[in-house]
């Protein structure tokens, strides 16, 4: 028989699926920090946690001893610990596919926002430079012709390589494991990739493997024309390095959508005029955020009416009953 669990919900985050989540839940809004501040009573009743953007760290997971689900907001969960709940018994439920084709729309307007200086042309016009000055400076930058590595060719890097297909340009990428289902050339280092392309876009997720993968060596090796697009999770940068290498012209340009202590983005980055720069808005429009909002609530929803969480992530997918 169905049955509802109490779930505890964040403060932070998309504020629709909190409003769904309260109509349909017995809820409790708390961060992090408040939960472990309630009595044990109040700690126990909690099955459920929906996690909006906060850390669900190994303290707050056994801090809650019937927690049975925690449903994550978003396809990257690297502010979950996923062992730590697995360990626990404790699923862990991300929202991926929903998303896929938004992002890969934004990484496209990315890179050609960062080759062709869109947002600076904008601004050129809207200052009366257009009038004052004459016409934009030509770019030195272009798409034609290039290489494009794809960091990650998951099911987000795999709608960027689709995309790119349409452009013209050739493609190759790196994952730990090569696909069985495209014919784009594999490089088995992130290393051999950035040497084979100019064009290096990163959609790999956040992990102790990935974290500052994209160093000081891999930025020198897509050269003096290489440009970097990341959309994936800033960890996998090296933020200080990057900015180096854009200040002294190891590469050309990049643009980011992602950092590693979001919002805070390190000055040097927002000194460069060669970095193109977004709040980490790749799936941030209303219908995606709605659907990836409404995957949380399904995924809580069929775990407390007893059947399978339509999209666990794969440290937990083993514990689904
Ligand atoms: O390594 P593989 O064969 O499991 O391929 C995955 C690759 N990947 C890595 N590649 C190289 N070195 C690593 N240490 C490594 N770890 C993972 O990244 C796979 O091709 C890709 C991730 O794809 P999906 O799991 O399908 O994730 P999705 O939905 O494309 O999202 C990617 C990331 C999220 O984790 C968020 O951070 C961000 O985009 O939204």
């Amino acid at each position: 028989m169905a049955r509802k669990g109490k779930v505890l919900v964040s403060r932070r985050g998309h504020s629709w699926t909190r409003d769904q989540l309260v109509q349909r839940f017995d809820c409790v809004i708390a961060e992090p920090d408040a939960v472990m501040a309630m009595d044990d009573d109040a700690r126990a009743s909690i099955t459920g946690f929906a996690t909006l953007m906060s850390p669900v760290t190994p303290s707050l997971i056994d801090a809650l001893p019937n927690l049975e689900i925690v449903s994550s907001f978003g396809v990257g969960y690297d502010h979950v610990d996923a062992a730590h709940a697995a360990g626990r018994g404790v699923i862990v439920t991300h929202t991926p596919h929903v998303l896929d084709d938004e992002v890969a729309d934004t990484a496209i307007g990315l890179l050609l926002n960062t080759l062709r200086e869109l947002p600076r042309a904008e601004i050129w016009l809207r200052m009366g430079k257009w009038q004052s000055d004459g016409a934009y400076p030509l770019t030195p930058l272009t798409l034609r012709g290039r290489t494009v590595g794809i960091f990650g060719l998951g099911r987000i890097g795999l709608a960027v390589a689709r995309r790119l297909e349409g452009f013209g340009v050739a493609i190759a990428y790196h994952n730990r494991s090569p696909r069985t289902d495209v014919t784009y050339p594999y490089h088995g280092s992130l290393a051999g990739l950035a040497e084979a392309c100019d064009t290096l876009v990163s959609v790999a997720p956040g992990t102790k493997e990935t974290r500052h993968a994209i160093d000081a060596a891999i930025l020198e090796k897509l050269g003096p024309d290489g440009v970097l697009i990341n959309v994936g999770r800033g960890s996998v940068v090296d933020e200080t390095a990057l900015a180096d290498a854009l200040t002294a012209g190891t590469i050309a340009a990049a643009g980011l959508d992602v950092f590693e202590d979001e919002p805070n983005v390190p000055q040097a980055l927002l000194d460069a005029p060669n970095a193109c720069l977004l709040p980490h808005v790749a799936s941030a429009s209303v219908g995606t955020r709605q659907a990836m909002g409404q995957l949380v609530i399904d995924n809580l929803a069929a775990w407390f009416a007893g059947d399978t969480p339509p999209t666990p992530v794969p440290e937990t997918a083993a514990l689904i009953r």
